[in-house]
This record gives C-alpha cells, structure tokens and sequence, in this order.
C-alpha cells in the first residue's frame, strides 16, 4: 500500500480511483478516539456527525475494539451452515435487552430494512391472510432507509431514484406526521406493515409532533398492520431513550437497528420482533454469510453494555438538551431554527451573502468540528454520546465563531 502522507494526496487517490458516488467534506482523517478525530496532518477536530450516528459510544472505545480483537483471533466465521458458541449468547443477550422474542442478525441498515419488509409481507400472507403477491407496506415521504432496489422504491428523493427504476411495486408513500394519511391508507385491508423513523434523519432530523408515534402505533393496531420502526438513526440512546420510540411507550412489533450497535465498529444490523410474527420465516427463506457471525456478535454484545454502563441515554438525554439551550443563544440572523432530541439535533439555515450550510461546514471544520450539512440549508449535530459538558461548551462556542466568521 502506499502510504497517505498529506490529506490531498488522499482526496487524489479517491477522485481517481474510487466511484464518484460520495461528496466529502474536504477533511482526511486518519484517528479517532472518543469525541475526536484527527486528520493525516495531526489537527483534531470534534466528531459531530458520529459517522451518521453509528459512533453513539465514541471512537475506538477500547471495551469494544478488545472484544473484536479477541473474537477476531479466536473465531471469525462459521457462516449459518453450522452453529456457533456465540451467536445463541447473543441472541439472548439482545433480546432481553431490548425485550423481544427473537431476533434475526443482518449487516447493513438497509438490510435490516430488507429484512423487515420480507418479515412483514411474509406475516402478512401466513398470519393476516392477504392474498398471494397482494400484500402493501405504508412508508412516509422524505424517508430514508438505505440503497437497494427496494428501499429506493420507497424514496421519493430524485437523486436515490432517477435512472435506477424499475422499481419494487407494493409500498404506499404518504406524508410523515400525517395521522388521517395513515388512518386513510390503513382503509386498505392488504396493508400489511407501516415503515416510519421515528425521527427523519435524511429530511433534515425532522421531529415528528408529539404523540404522533403512538397514534400511528394505536391505529396500525386497530387495523392489524405491523408497526415497523426503523431506528437504524434513532435508536441505540441517540435521542435520550434507548430507543426514540421509547419517549412515546410503545413497543413496535418489527424493530430494526444498525449502525451503533456495533459502535461503528464493524457493520452489524439486527431485526427485532415477537414470535408470531418472526416464525414465519422458516429455513432457507432469508440469511446473509456474515450475519450475526461470532465476532459481530461480541461486538454488539460490547457495544450494548458500553450504552447501559456509561449511561449514554441519560447523558445524551441532559446534553442535548444543554446543547439546544447554546445553539439557541447563538444570537445571529442566519439560524433560522435549532430542533432535535437528544444528541440528534440540526440546525436550519437562511442562506445569506451566498453562503449555505456547506459553507458553514468548512468554517467549522477550520476552527475544529466536524458535521455535514444535509440538502442545502440544513447541518445535523450527532456527536457521540460520550461527550462531556464541557466539550458541549468548547463545541458551541466554535459554531459560534464559525457562524460569526461567516457574518
Ligand atoms: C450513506 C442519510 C443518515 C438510516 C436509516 C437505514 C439506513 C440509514 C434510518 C441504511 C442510513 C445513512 C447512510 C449514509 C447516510 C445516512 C444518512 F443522511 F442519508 F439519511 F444517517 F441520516 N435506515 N443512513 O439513516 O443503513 O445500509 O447505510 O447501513 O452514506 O448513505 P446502511
């Protein structure tokens, strides 16, 4: 390999080499450890994206790097073909955990997000009697659930679709935060599911009103139809609750989880649900080669005790809403609105002097954090949950200068 030794030499290397399907941030990093990054040239810079939130438990936590390390060295990989001594562990261990039955260990988000659809049409022909091939899954406009055909076929974003059709039929998109849609949708009696994030993350962490969630819940309910949370985003005490659907005291019937449940690690996803509905699948109809292998396993295991042990819901409960209180003092005329639960928070921006929020985030990043905007006027703050009161402090106080630098 050869070796990176300034960050353009790096940005070279992947405009030449690499698919041009991502627009960083001009920043090349080359170390992490809790709150922070460094660059190749030694600059540190505080991480408020945490890799899409995938790095609730901070970089390089050393309880999860050990368990990867040690089950690396032990056993990698069996496949599915035979049993393992970790993979029942773990199956007990998260399901306690989050309070299911079963659960069904993938890779991605997206898969998990595969994952659950399968789960559901499959309940919704063995279990509802939808009849064969008719079976429809309610999603929300401006959703975000990964890449694959199928997800994709639920987007109604151009740039995830245009030129990638034709596209998986079956879904029905109606507004977020759109209780008469929904109730009008579920009219349908082949509905077999709802999709929803808790919070949209893509659309700009749009926080739907309060309530909304359970409603949604109650009247999926009343019509038979699975509830499915995607809290790949939400979940894993990223909004101050375990998961964010938590704050309104509902179970959903299909859960799916990823990025932090490995810590950022390694990619681990996992689909969450009761018997009545998980048995429907039956052997041989889903899998994946590395889902829920031995070291994924440890490593979920890690990560899931680092949340509960370090109290990271109750820390990114209290910090967020400290981190709000500041953004909101931040006294200039280009913050149009500061929202989010948690540590999952963004802040909107008027554009102003021809400057948008890409703008704002190379300011940042000068002056030492890290963050991506998202659609042209929106940058979402995710830092990892670790974060201390102080470093809140330290990081307003550089999206202050920031913004003022800009003014
Ligand atoms: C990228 C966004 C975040 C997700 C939810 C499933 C997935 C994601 C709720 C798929 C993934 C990512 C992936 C990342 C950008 C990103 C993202 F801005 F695009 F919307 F986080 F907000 N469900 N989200 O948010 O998980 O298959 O990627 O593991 O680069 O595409 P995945």
């Amino acid at each position: 390999m050869i070796e990176v030794k300034t960050s353009q030499m790096a940005i070279e290397l992947e405009d030449k080499y690499g698919a041009h399907n991502y627009h960083p941030l001009p920043v090349v990093l080359a170390k992490g450890k809790g709150v922070f990054m460094w660059d190749v040239e030694g600059k540190r810079y505080y991480d408020f994206l945490s890799a899409y939130s995938a790095v609730n438990q901070g970089h390089c936590h050393p309880k999860i790097v050990g368990a990867l390390i040690e089950q690396a060295q032990t056993l990698e990989l069996t496949s599915r073909a035979f049993y393992n001594n970790v993979l029942g562990p773990y199956e007990k261990f998260i399901t306690e955990y989050f309070g299911y039955e079963r659960v069904l260990p993938m890779n991605s988000g997206a898969e998990g997000d595969e994952t659950a659809l399968k789960l559901t049409r499959k309940w919704g022909y063995k279990v509802k009697g939808i009849p064969e091939d008719q079976a429809k899954i309610i999603c929300c406009q401006n959703n975000f659930h990964g890449r694959t055909i199928s997800v994709i076929s639920m987007s109604n974003d151009p740039d995830a679709r245009k030129d990638f059709g034709p596209f998986t039929p079956g879904f029905i998109s109606i507004p977020y935060n759109d209780l008469p849609a929904l109730e009008k949708a579920l009219e349908d009696p082949n509905v077999a599911g709802f999709l929803v994030e808790p919070i949209q993350g893509e659309a700009g962490v749009f926080v739907p009103d309060e309530g909304y969630l359970k409603k949604a819940f109650d009247l999926c309910k009343a019509k038979n139809v699975l509830f499915i949370a995607d809290e790949v985003q939400t979940g894993i005490a990223r909004t101050g609750r375990l998961l964010a659907c938590d704050w309104e005291g509902f179970k959903p019937d299909v859960l799916i989880l990823g990025k932090a449940l490995s810590g950022g690690v390694y990619p681990i996803s996992a689909v969450l649900a009761n018997d009545h509905i998980m048995l429907c699948i039956h052997p041989g109809e889903h899998g994946s080669t590395f889902g829920g292998n031995p070291v994924a396993a440890k490593v979920a295991m890690a990560a899931l005790e680092v949340v509960r042990d370090e109290k990271l819901a109750e820390n990114a409960e209290k910090l967020g809403i400290l981190f709000r209180d500041e953004l909101r003092k931040i006294n200039s005329p280009y913050i149009e609105l500061v929202r989010g639960k948690g540590l999952l928070n963004a802040i909107v921006i008027k554009p102003f002097n021809g400057k948008s929020a890409w703008d704002v985030c190379l300011k940042m990043r000068d002056n030492g954090l890290l963050a991506k905007p998202t659609h042209d006027h929106i940058i979402r703050f995710a830092p990892p949950l670790v974060i201390t009161e102080a470093q809140i402090h330290e990081a307003v106080e550089i999206i202050r200068k920031s913004i003022k630098d800009l003014e």
